[in-house]
């Protein structure tokens, strides 16, 4: 059964046309959501508008890479419009992830997470606020157990992933007094997407596997529509008195 937590609710969702970006999206739009999807990646952004429609969910697509700040400023000028001026749900989902210490990590390996990760979130964040103070409306953005405690190898990616966390606590201080909730997602890893892959690609030993697992005491990863609830859960108005919050969704990784 379809039920209508979001409906008519104008969301823009970052990284919409692929992995969690696309299955939240999807799941909003499944609930009466009004979508505008961004990604990089224009082919697959069709694709996922495409398939969104095929379920009858009302979709908007605009190609957009969130590190640029003049894009950033003119997509989002063009959705606002779109959505006749108002918004109330932005999901900061998009993000990269990379390897390296901080000895060998070149400044562009870098500059290039934290300009996604980090930048991507501020500029869309900035780039929202003055539309969702209208009404008030909330914001999602995705921190990482790697933004809690160290994981290694991934210098850049668990700072970008603690600033990420930083500017949640502080955006929901100066926003949640105009009605706008701002939270981030806390994401143990995740095996059934894009970036989960990526990391556990890194390496696949036997020993490296088992590794990983025991830092999990729930004793196994999680799975992608896992987040997807919960972002749902902070999205809507169930979590009216949630705010500033980094909700961690990590079967105990960061408990222990
Ligand atoms: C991808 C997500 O942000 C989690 S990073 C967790 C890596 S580990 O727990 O497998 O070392």
């Amino acid at each position: 059964m379809i039920s209508h937590r979001f409906q008519g609710k104008q969301t823009v969702i970052t990284g919409g046309a692929t992995g969690m970006g696309y299955d939240i999206a999807r799941r909003l739009g499944m609930e009466g959501a009004s979508l505008a999807i961004l990604d990089i990646n224009e082919a697959a952004l069709s694709d996922a508008a495409q398939n969104l429609r095929a379920d009858g969910i009302v979709v908007k697509a605009y190609q957009l890479d969130i590190s640029d700040p003049n894009e950033v400023a003119d997509t989002f000028s063009r959705l606002i419009a779109d959505f006749a001026g108002t918004l109330d749900i932005l999901i900061n989902n998009a993000g990269i992830a990379d390897f390296g210490t901080v000895e060998t990590t070149e400044p562009e390996v870098w500059n290039k997470v934290m300009a996604v990760n980090i930048n991507g979130t501020y500029l869309c964040s900035k780039s929202a606020l003055p539309a969702m103070k209208q009404h008030g409306g909330t914001i999602i953005n995705f921190g990482s157990v790697a933004g809690m405690v160290g994981i290694p190898n991934m210098a850049a990616y668990c700072a970008s992933k603690a600033a990420v966390i930083g500017l949640t606590k502080q955006m929901a201080v100066d926003y949640s007094k105009l009605g706008i909730r701002v939270n981030c997602i806390c994401p143990g890893m995740i095996d059934n997407t894009d970036m989960g892959r990526q990391i556990l690609a890194t390496d696949e030993s036997e020993e490296m596997m088992k590794r990983r697992l025991s830092k999990y005491p729930i004793g196994r990863f999680g799975k992608s529509e896992e987040i997807v609830a919960a972002v749902l859960f902070l999205a809507s108005d169930e979590a009216s008195f949630v705010c500033g919050s980094a909700f961690t969704v990590d079967g105990a990784m960061t408990a222990i």
